[in-house]
């Protein structure tokens, strides 16, 4: 994968900034499935160097993921991009082409956005919410935030697994299932998923294997 410092994507390739272990994963997936070309800058927050200073330049919260479409065009958020992807390759099947599952798939990916990676985000940078100095309170805040993370992975597992189905989007994985595998690889849930949801935990794993993505979390999680 090529380190580089470009700011926008050009030969008609799209840019991911991202790292090892991180949720560009999940957009890397997509990008597999969907089989666009695309390059990958490496740099993160805790990854600092030429591609991180790239990212600063382009995106203001210095998050990975963030996608440069081939226009140039930046987009962060991991639930948009993954919509954006389904929406530009519909024949990709990462979103729905049934209306109701589709509608079904778009709550689970600001679900697990805005409930699950929201809290992942707490629990990683409690600094940001309570000063050094309020140590105790930072450390129960990370404690309760783990606690609560774990009960919205619960919520999530009844309200998006259906009986045995092989994964989130039925025989065929969809974006659902990318965002969720990727996001319950953090803060103890996949351990938690085995003891308290195994439906889920079935199917996160078997996406982790599914022959066309396991090189991509192979590179991230090995
Ligand atoms: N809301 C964003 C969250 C992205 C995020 O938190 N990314 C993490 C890595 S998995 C990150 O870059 N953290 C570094 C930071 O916040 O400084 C999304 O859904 O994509």
């Amino acid at each position: 994968m090529a380190a580089g410092t470009p700011k926008a994507a050009d030969g008609g390739s799209h840019l991911l900034y991202g790292a090892r272990g991180s949720g560009s994963a999940a957009i890397e997936a997509a990008l597999t499935w969907t089989g666009v070309p695309f390059r990958i800058v490496e740099g993160a927050t805790w990854e600092p160097g030429e591609g991180f200073e790239a990212l600063k330049a382009t995106s203001r919260l210095h998050q990975v993921p963030t996608l440069v479409l081939p226009d140039g065009t930046v987009m962060t958020e991991s639930a948009a991009i993954l919509i954006h992807l389904g929406l530009a390759h519909p024949a990709s099947g990462l979103l729905p082409a049934d209306a109701p599952r589709r509608a079904r798939a778009l709550r689970g990916l600001v679900y697990v956005a805005a409930n699950c990676y929201a809290a992942i985000g707490v629990i990683d940078y409690p600094e940001r919410w309570l000063p050094a100095s309020r140590k105790p309170a930072r450390d129960a805040l990370v404690a309760g935030a783990r606690e609560r993370l774990h009960a919205l992975w619960s919520v999530f597992a009844e309200t998006f697994v259906e009986g045995d189905a092989r994964y989130l989007g039925g025989e065929a994985p969809d974006a659902l299932d990318l965002l969720a595998a990727v996001v319950s690889k953090w803060s103890g849930a996949r351990a938690y998923l085995k003891a308290k949801q195994p439906a889920l935990s079935a199917i996160v794993e078997r996406l982790d294997q599914h022959p066309k993505l396991q090189p991509v979390f192979a590179r991230h999680w090995s």
